[in-house]
């Protein structure tokens, strides 16, 4: 008998035919509140999950009693208790190499696109107000050469040091949990602390997963190291930042420009002050959002749940304690 698998994220043809070859699947068109009740619905015959962008909390899962396994197209995981997981013994995989070049391509687009006012001048063309060779009012400043600052160096914050290094002459600086010696050699990268990266570097660069204790890891105080001409780029999630700090901050020029893929709340309210800042580049957490590597990660995810209902060990187990093969 094929188990039950619930979707709460579309899948490509191809892999939607691949999960029905071995799973009774159900797809949740919406996360709206219509699609929200169809889960709930759904959940007491579910032995697998595949989804993204929403919470898992007890409460929902507990609804799901025969639940197995959870495959994330993601590679962040803070939408899941994951202790909660580990004592049902639920899999939960992601999706963490697949994305690491897209996402830190996002970080480098970032970068340009706010030290080269890059919206603001094409807007301003797009507008009809290019009347004259630009002057010194609408210069931006230059990345090549400039201090990149990573916190956070995985896979994706060695990407963007990659790139900074290789293609843009940049001196790097990381801060993480651990000294990273091959980075080091690879990248003639510099350890330093938070707070001395906060006052060095020009570039400062948010690459590491929200956890409870990197939330709120950038507030006021943090903000006030920075240099008036560094510029801050977020691509991880907007909860390991202070959002009103960060406000604070740009409306009082203690930081010269915000580069931000991820916020507290998601969607960004269209009346968020960050979105009245002109040196406020916000983008819609599109980090991973290539047709590529979207699909990467599905297939990914897909594969992980079907090793995990066959009982075999998922590639990307993120609670390996609640494996019993
Ligand atoms: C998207 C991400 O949230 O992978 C993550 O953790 O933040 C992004 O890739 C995810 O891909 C949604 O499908």
């Amino acid at each position: 008998m094929k188990k039950q698998v619930v979707l709460y994220k579309k899948l490509s043809p191809a892999l939607m035919t691949r999960l029905q070859q071995h799973c009774d699947v159900t797809l949740i068109e919406s996360l709206d509140a219509d699609g929200l009740m169809k889960l709930r619905d759904a959940l007491p015959g579910a032995y697998g999950l595949l989804g993204a962008s929403l919470k898992l909390d007890a409460a929902l899962l507990d609804l799901a009693p025969q639940l197995q396994a959870i495959a994330s197209v993601s590679v962040g995981v803070d939408n899941y208790d994951i202790d909660y997981l580990t004592r049902r013994k639920i899999l939960l995989s992601n999706t963490p190499d697949v994305l690491t070049e897209t996402t830190a391509d996002t970080g480098f687009a970032l970068i340009l696109a706010t030290a080269r006012r890059v919206v603001e001048l094409a807007n301003m063309v797009r507008s009809g107000q290019w009347h004259r060779n630009i002057g010194p009012a609408h210069f931006g400043t230059d990345v090549h050469g400039k201090t990149l600052g990573i916190i956070g160096m995985g896979r994706i914050g060695e990407a963007l040091a990659q790139r900074g290094h290789f293609g843009f002459g940049m001196p790097v600086l990381y801060h993480s949990q651990s000294r990273k010696p091959a980075v080091e050699a690879r990248f003639d990268a510099q350890y330093r602390s938070l707070e001395a990266l906060l006052q060095e570097a020009d570039f400062i660069c948010l690459t590491l997963p929200l956890t409870a204790q990197t939330e709120g890891l950038i507030g006021a105080e943090q903000f006030a190291l920075m240099r008036p001409e560094s510029i801050f780029i977020n691509i991880s999630r907007g909860k390991v930042v202070d959002e009103a700090a960060l406000i604070d901050a740009l409306h009082h020029q203690r930081i010269r420009a915000a580069g931000l893929d991820v916020f507290e709340r998601e969607p960004l309210n269209h009346d968020s002050p960050l979105l009245q800042l002109n040196n406020v580049v916000a983008t819609p957490h599109m980090g991973s959002a290539t047709h590529e590597t979207r699909e990467a990660m599905a297939r990914c995810a897909v594969e992980n749940l079907l090793a995990a209902l066959a009982g075999e060990k998922p590639a990307n187990l993120v609670n390996p304690v609640a494996w019993q093969g």
